[in-house]
């Protein structure tokens, strides 16, 4: 007899940033998730997460809205059900429910972790194994300030943390953002790869001016220059440089990459198991992109230890991540809510090892962590 749904609680965790983390539209001072427990009838616990940027800032899921979709929607569904039959209980909460992927991606996680769990095997196993142990990890400088920046690269650098870094801009003026990276670029030299995300802040004419002198100062990619509904803009955009785009916020699942590949878009994409609605959804995504030639990037919505293990999982599987991975959320935070925090080291991160997601929660740590009502 398979096992059967038994509880599922959603918590809210908020903990602090090591510094404040800028974006184009917001600016983090600490990171907000809703942790997942799921319960079976056989007492095994499965854990998910999901986590977005500043609130409402960057997409239309807040964490207070997944926690409210899944206790209200969600768990009435899925208690009773068979807990094995993850398909299943994806088809039926994709008939019931429109978008809310946030909260979808939580609840796929718990389910897989759960399933890894009872058959004693890691989460990378069910997706089919994994390709690689250990992932490429970069760093997103985002502290505002050129010197600071430089000095945390170097820093990073020196102690092979990591050797690829992304920048976030689009909040300034064309030229102080370009003067900023180029700045960054020249001081950290050839041996590190610079990228940076503009979080669609520009428009068409803006982002043709920025890609120009981005490419001159040696930027090795660009993140969603333009509006994310603007397809035709990043189709234009990437047949005009040779400076490659990454499709970020345009892209959510397989659907939105069929269409920009079948426009013309060529670049690479950011998958991330929040925007595609769980790795499963993500790595069908990354089916379609891999047939279009369209590279591949394990992307983050700075998720903490459970979403970004989850989304190790998913992307180990992959022959080729193109562009490495962005998996460094849980670095970004002050604390961890987990025992065994994940080992970044050389330039990546370890695959965790274990059933299931490999995570197990630190009780006193989430007491403490948690939102008090
Ligand atoms: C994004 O848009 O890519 C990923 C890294 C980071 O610093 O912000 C996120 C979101
Ligand atoms: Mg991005």
């Amino acid at each position: 007899m398979s096992s059967t749904i038994q509880s599922i609680e959603s918590i809210l965790v908020d903990i602090p940033t090591i510094r404040p983390h800028k974006l184009s539209m917001t600016t983090m001072g600490v990171q907000s998730m809703v942790i997942v427990r799921m319960k079976d009838s056989d007492g095994l616990e499965g854990l998910g997460e999901a986590t977005t940027i500043g609130g409402l800032a960057y997409g239309p899921e807040s964490p207070e809205s997944v926690k409210l979709t899944i206790d209200t929607y969600f768990k009435p569904q899925l208690i009773g059900q068979s807990a094995d039959q993850i398909n299943t209980l994806r088809v039926m909460l994709n008939r019931s429910t429109r978008g809310n992927n946030l909260a979808k991606s939580a609840i796929e996680t718990a389910l897989l972790d759960l399933q890894g769990k009872r058959l004693n095997r890691p989460v990378s196993d069910l997706l089919g194994g994994a390709v690689q142990q250990h992932l490429p990890v970069l760093w997103t400088l985002a502290s505002g300030d050129t010197a600071k920046d430089i000095k945390e690269a170097l820093d990073l650098i020196e102690t092979r943390r990591h050797c690829a870094f992304k920048l976030k801009i689009g909040s300034r003026a064309l030229m102080d953002d370009i003067r900023h990276v180029a700045a960054i670029k020249e001081a950290l030299g050839e041996a590190a790869s610079v990228r940076v995300d503009v979080n669609q802040a520009w428009d068409e004419s803006t982002a043709a001016k920025g890609m120009a002198e981005l490419q001159a100062a040696g930027v090795d990619l660009v993140e969603q220059p333009t509006p994310m509904k603007d397809h035709a803009a990043l189709v234009r955009l990437s047949e005009r440089f040779h400076i490659p785009i990454l499709a970020d916020e345009a892209v959510a699942d397989a659907k939105d990459m069929y269409n920009l590949a079948a426009a013309g878009f060529s670049g690479a994409v950011a998958l991330k198991i929040a925007k595609a609605g769980g790795p499963v959804r993500a790595l069908e995504q990354a089916a379609v992109a891999q047939a279009a030639g369209i590279g591949l990037y394990g992307g983050t919505l700075l998720e903490g230890t459970i979403g970004t293990a989850a989304s190790l999982h998913a992307w180990s599987t992959l022959e080729t991540l193109h562009w490495g991975t962005e998996m460094f959320g849980p670095l970004l935070m002050k604390d961890d809510i987990v025992v065994k925090p994940l080992n970044f080291h050389d330039n990546g991160v370890d695959l965790p090892t274990g059933p299931g997601l490999g995570i197990e929660i630190d009780e006193d740590k989430l007491a403490l962590y948690r939102r008090k009502d």
